[in-house]
């Protein structure tokens, strides 16, 4: 039955943030275009290699009118990889531990980012140049009520232009705008990109700066692949202006989880020029969030401290489209009265004051273990409660139970 639905949904009640009425709205019926940047960290946004600069188009971004750039924004994924990105992305709800929901509960109802758009009159798309089954794709838009999957069946990849995992993401983007050119409008595209994918090779011609020197070929290589996906985000861009989309669109992008991992902490402490602690590899969590409004002029580098399960109601508000009585873990980056607190799926957690990792509750500002580590406990009650009630959730498979806003049941294509 549906009695825990109701415990959970007070829990979801009562942490509800009220959207900001200036910005509720402000992309009312403008198409949404969210790209998913393969395994982009924040670290590398306004930093340098060498003193090459890592990501020149989206460091212009952060400074541009029309962006909203937030640069204390973390990652919650756990084995799922990009799956688990899209899955906090379409329903603020946490992924699953130790195995990828995408797998395992493709035959759930969900309350969906893009079942709500399809419903407010969107046509909803993932567009992704690899097999359709990787990751149980297929199955799982279903459930997710994406009503078109451009998987790589729908795009022509030419001589040279593809390499590590498949297509490259410059071709990548420029097919994409042109289906996106027959689509009908308004339109709700997911684009997931694939070429800043470990191993991070790339082909000569595509390499824009030298590789760093390090014991990690890994990291080595990763700042010339990132180099590389800036610019296929930059194309991205012009070809969108050419198309005469981009002024009825906006533009969602983040990274889906990090692309270094902790095996690499001896190269990374290099770069960085210190040793990396479980505080530092916490704080290299933080992907990069990047909420382009074109037009906007209100644009500005936002500190507000957040994580992927926020970008479903703070998309859904810009669009005006209410989310009060949603079962959502996340809330809108934008309101004034959200709380500062963000969950990783491992339990490690982060507030505007301290970062618990490893069993201890470091100081934020210093990076050291805090002389008083209670504040930290209450947050690490809450972290389990939430992380539990999302796996109730999931496990239950709840939502089959819950109304729609407009007091129908809720829809499932799968089934
Ligand atoms: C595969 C791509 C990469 O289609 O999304 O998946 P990942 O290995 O990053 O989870
Ligand atoms: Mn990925």
């Amino acid at each position: 039955d549906g009695t825990e639905l109701t415990e959970i949904e007070n829990y979801v009640k009562a942490n509800h943030a009220q959207p900001d009425p200036k910005m509720f709205g402000t992309a009312k019926g403008k198409n949404v275009i969210i790209v998913s940047l393969e395994s982009l960290q924040n670290f590398v946004i306004n930093n340098n290699m060498d003193g090459h600069e890592i990501t020149p188009f989206l460091n212009e971004l952060t400074n541009d009118k029309d962006t909203f750039y937030f640069d204390n924004f973390y990652q919650q994924t756990g084995l799922g990889k990009t799956s688990d990105s899209e899955f906090i992305v379409e329903n603020s709800l946490y992924g699953r531990n130790g195995s990828a929901v995408f797998f395992t509960h493709s035959g759930n109802t969900y309350n969906s980012l893009s079942e709500r758009l399809g419903e407010n009159g969107y046509a909803t798309s993932v567009m992704h140049a690899n097999s359709k089954s990787f990751w149980n794709r297929d199955i799982m838009y279903k459930a997710l009520n994406v009503q078109k999957f451009y998987d790589v069946d729908s795009y022509t990849i030419g001589e040279d232009e593809a390499v590590n995992w498949g297509m490259k993401d410059i071709p990548f983007f420029h097919q994409s705008v042109d289906l996106m050119k027959d689509i009908k409008q308004p339109f709700a595209t997911r684009m997931i990109t694939l070429t800043n994918h470990h191993p991070f090779d790339l082909d000569e011609q595509d390499k824009l700066i030298p590789e760093y020197t390090s014991n990690s070929n890994t990291l080595n290589k990763y700042f010339q692949t990132v180099r590389y996906m800036d610019e296929a985000v930059k194309e991205f861009f012009e070809d969108l202006k050419e198309s005469g989309l981009y002024e009825d669109s906006i533009i969602v992008m983040y990274g889906d989880h990090y692309g270094i991992s902790e095996n690499h902490n001896k190269a990374m402490g290099m770069y960085m020029d210190k040793e990396i602690t479980p505080f530092d590899n916490a704080e290299l969590q933080k992907v990069p969030l990047f909420i382009h409004m074109p037009g906007s002029g209100e644009g500005k580098q936002m500190h507000e401290l957040g994580g992927q399960v926020d970008i479903r109601p703070t998309i859904l508000h810009l669009l005006g489209i209410d989310t009060k009585a949603d079962m959502q873990f996340g809330s809108d980056l934008f309101s004034p009265d959200r709380e500062p607190f963000v969950i990783f799926r491992d339990g490690r957690l982060v507030t505007d004051k301290n970062i618990y990792a490893q069993e201890i509750c470091y100081d934020i500002e210093t990076g050291e273990p805090a002389s008083d580590a209670a504040p930290c406990k209450p947050y690490i009650e809450r972290a389990n409660t939430e992380l539990n009630y999302s796996d109730t959730i999931i496990n239950g498979d709840l939502l089959r139970f819950k109304e729609r806003p407009d007091g129908s049941p809720e829809l499932n294509e799968s089934k």
